[in-house]
């Protein structure tokens, strides 16, 4: 007899979704909740040094681990770096590849498109903020006679890993930065990496230095990123 919580596909064993639904009301409140407090998350440049429990950056870290991946092979790994010298080092690399990129590799067209950012070169929230995650992907993984297997649509699924992360960093009243030094090499050897892993994201995190500002950018009306058929 087969118990109706649980069924098998194709010899494997499938249990009951346990996702909720709402009423319709309980629907267009909470959507409009949720996005009311996305909107005020902003990429931040300026951190506070006050600590953070590492047990929030680990439910941080769970919940980016939620997020849907090829095959389920969540491609991904984190790398949580608190350490001084370790954040030091990796300002130094980052700032060493940014000055190269503002100097030589970013166009004009694309220099000007940052003006209004504020950004340049210098990366002080690397060593301020008090922990940075180092996103890697796996491209492949080796099975345990040293075998190499691929992963499948890495760059979607750390891609949506990362949104998962960004969102719980902003849900847990904290901010964050989408860093992409490039290229981002110097990440692999710095943390010691194995040569599956790929440096795909640095987030400094931490509380927003006291009166930080942003840019006065507005997002995309709805009219303008919605197409309905
Ligand atoms: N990686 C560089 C440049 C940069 C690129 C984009 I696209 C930005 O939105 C912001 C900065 C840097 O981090 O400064």
């Amino acid at each position: 007899m087969i118990a109706d919580d649980f069924t098998i596909i194709n010899g494997f064993k499938h249990i009951k979704y346990e996702g909720e639904s709402f009423f319709e009301d309980e629907m267009i409140k909470r959507s409009q909740n949720y996005f009311d407090f996305n909107n005020k998350r902003r990429s931040i440049r300026h951190f506070s040094d006050k600590e953070i429990p590492m047990g929030v950056i680990e439910n941080i870290i769970k919940t980016a681990s939620t997020a849907p991946s090829g095959a389920n092979k969540q491609p991904w790994t984190f790398c949580v770096v608190k350490n001084l010298e370790l954040k030091k080092e990796i300002r130094l690399a980052a700032e060493k590849e940014e000055r190269k990129s503002y100097s030589e590799r970013m166009s004009d067209e694309w220099l000007d498109d940052l003006k209004h950012l504020g950004t340049d070169a210098n990366k002080p929230f690397l060593e301020k903020a008090p922990y940075l995650i180092v996103v890697f992907k796996r491209p492949f993984e080796y099975d345990n006679e040293g075998k190499k297997h691929q992963n499948y649509y890495v760059n979607e699924s750390v891609g949506l890993a990362c949104g998962f992360l960004i969102s719980a960093i902003h849900n847990a009243g904290l901010a964050t930065l989408t860093h992409t030094p490039s290229p981002m090499r110097f990440l692999e050897k710095i943390l010691k990496r194995p040569d599956n892993e790929r440096a795909f994201l640095l987030l400094p995190v931490g509380y927003a230095a006291e009166k930080t500002f942003v840019p006065d950018i507005k997002r995309k009306n709805i009219d303008e990123v919605i197409k309905v058929y």
